[in-house]
């Protein structure tokens, strides 16, 4: 679905908007049905270790990944895009819904930037943890894990649950019409996270969504995420899309072309290298992956 001409006036004046009905269920269904299977394999071994006593395999997929969880947190482990570097996770990467409305914030020539990521936030009931970590992230902008040297690269976040993702499941929250201050000090302390001395002084906005909606943001944009007190997971994206030939931020991991009209032969649709690729990476580790955090 393309932006509208206000959408993405929107995004250039706020440095952030969420986008309704962007993804159909059709577009999700295959992601979903790839991670139902992955996690029921990943269940089975731990099962069979003895590491989780109760399978549950009836339960909805947003509650069966919460209820492995309590049992055993082992189940998330290696639960990422790149790690676990599903098929129909690549196809989606090249979702013609989504990129129809990223091409309006970067253009026609579109890199799919490596920093990306999946995640499952259990409800607090199976992960009491409510500190920094993955499932809740703190203040933060996403220049903040990319190399200064993508700091004039056009690289805009899209945020995108599988399912719901209301306030009580622990949605994004972000600070408009603040991200013209450019980049803010980030500390190590509390796990890369805006220096509480610089936080702008502006109303956090809640970015609520239904399954099909996407949140895009700028860069600069603060945002964080807050507890899951529902009793369903909060399942996401974070991906990020960028103009290709910007510095990615993160010279380590692979990036790859999914839309061009200037050279269409550039598209990168195999998954075969897309998986390679990702494996060379950890084996043969050279560029850098950094936070910009002190
Ligand atoms: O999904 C979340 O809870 C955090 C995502 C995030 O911070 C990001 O996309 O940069």
């Amino acid at each position: 679905m393309q932006l509208t001409t206000q959408q993405v006036e929107d995004f250039h004046n706020h440095g952030v908007i969420v986008a309704r009905g962007v993804l159909t269920d059709a577009d999700l269904q295959p992601v979903i049905d790839e991670l139902s299977a992955w996690i029921d394999e990943r269940a089975q071994t731990l099962h069979a270790e003895g590491k989780i006593a109760e399978l549950h395999e009836d339960a909805p997929f947003e509650q069966r990944y919460g209820l492995l969880f309590g049992q055993c947190q082992d189940i998330g482990q290696g639960m990422d895009i790149m790690f676990y570097r599903g098929r129909a996770m690549f196809n989606f990467l090249h979702n013609a819904h989504l990129l129809d409305a990223v091409e309006g914030l970067v253009g026609p020539e579109i890199t799919c930037n490596p920093i990306q990521h999946l995640r499952a936030k259990p409800p607090v009931a199976f992960d009491p943890h409510t500190g920094p970590s993955f499932h809740v992230v703190p203040w933060h902008q996403d220049a903040g894990v990319m190399m200064p040297e993508a700091e004039g690269s056009n690289v805009v976040t899209c945020w995108l649950p599988l399912g719901d993702a209301t306030e009580e499941m622990g949605c994004m929250q972000a600070l408009p019409n603040v991200f013209r201050n450019g980049y803010l000090r980030h500390l190590r302390a509390g796990g890369t996270t805006i220096d509480p001395a610089l936080m702008p002084d502006a109303e956090p906005l809640s970015l609520a969504c239904r399954k099909g909606d996407v949140v895009f943001m700028h860069r600069l944009t603060p945002h964080r995420s807050t507890p899951n007190v529902s009793d369903q997971c909060r399942w996401s994206l974070d991906l990020r899309y960028q103009t290709t030939g910007h510095h990615t931020g993160r010279t380590a991991h692979p990036d790859f072309v999914v839309r061009s009209r200037q050279a269409p032969s550039s598209v990168m649709d195999s998954y075969t290298k897309w998986r390679t690729d990702w494996i060379d990476a950890f084996e043969n580790p050279r560029g850098v992956v950094g936070h910009r955090a002190e």
